[in-house]
């Protein structure tokens, strides 16, 4: 009978996920170095999940150019031409399809825009016109495309942390980043995510302590599962 029973279960979730046929989506937010490609990584031994990295690889070679280094090295000339490609690769995976019930993805068109372009805006590094431009593209595609999100994981980290662990991981481009820049895009994802005084927010949000070392975090990570996964079949 218990062997019907999670059958008939497995049957049901089948069914409304082909009538459906959009998967539960979930966002990984957080801070630079804050943990969200492992973050992803530790849901790779479960079945039925769709794992969407960052396209960062994408960002460091767009036919030979690395748009990333070019952004870091010369914001005020760069930075509109970087936040358009991010824009467009963003959208590409919210818009990808996925043959599972769940689907994970790392960051997304809304911290592109409410934390990164926000801080280019407020930091005066892109010109008004040029913020113009990207902010109606955003509520162009906001508007217009369907993009769907069911959950977002934030990954909480106080900025001296991350800040220690980009300097370990030594990521070329990055070399450059300041510890201000970390606090000012923990202060845009707080206001996004936890005090929502700054714009919409599209999904419950599931906070994470992202602080704990890769020893400890595994199981903070364990927290989020039952949520994340209780879409699974
Ligand atoms: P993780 O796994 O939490 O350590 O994640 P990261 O640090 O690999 O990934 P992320 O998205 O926080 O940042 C990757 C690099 O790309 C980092 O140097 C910040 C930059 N980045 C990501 N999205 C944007 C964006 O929309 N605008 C700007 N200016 N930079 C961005």
């Amino acid at each position: 009978l218990r062997r019907i029973g999670i059958l008939y279960e497995k049957a049901t979730k089948l069914a409304m996920t082909s009538l459906n046929s959009r998967p539960f989506t979930v966002l990984v937010e957080g801070n630079i170095g804050s943990g969200k490609t492992t973050f992803v990584e530790h849901f790779k031994q479960f079945e039925d999940i769709s794992l969407l990295t960052e396209p960062v690889e994408e960002w460091r070679n767009l036919r030979g150019w690395n748009l990333l280094d070019l952004m870091y090295k010369d914001p005020a000339k760069w930075a509109m031409t970087f936040q358009s490609y991010v824009a467009m690769t963003m959208l590409e995976m919210h818009r990808r399809p996925t043959s599972t019930p769940v689907k994970l993805m790392e960051r997304s068109l809304y911290s592109a825009r409410y934390c990164f372009v926000e801080h280019m805006r407020k930091e005066g590094t892109i010109h008004p016109a040029q913020f113009a431009v990207l902010d109606e593209w955003f509520r162009f595609i906001d508007r217009e495309i369907p993009i769907e999100v069911d959950l977002i994981v934030y990954l909480r980290a106080t900025p001296s942390v991350v800040y220690e662990r980009i300097r370990k991981r030594a990521r070329s481009e990055e070399q450059c980043v300041p510890l201000s820049y970390l606090e000012a895009l923990h202060s845009l994802h707080e206001n996004w995510l936890v005090n929502r005084t700054h714009a919409e927010c599209p999904a419950p949000v599931l906070m994470i302590d992202a602080d704990l070392d890769l020893s400890q975090i595994t199981e903070e990570y364990k927290k989020s599962e039952h949520q994340i996964l209780r879409q699974a079949v």
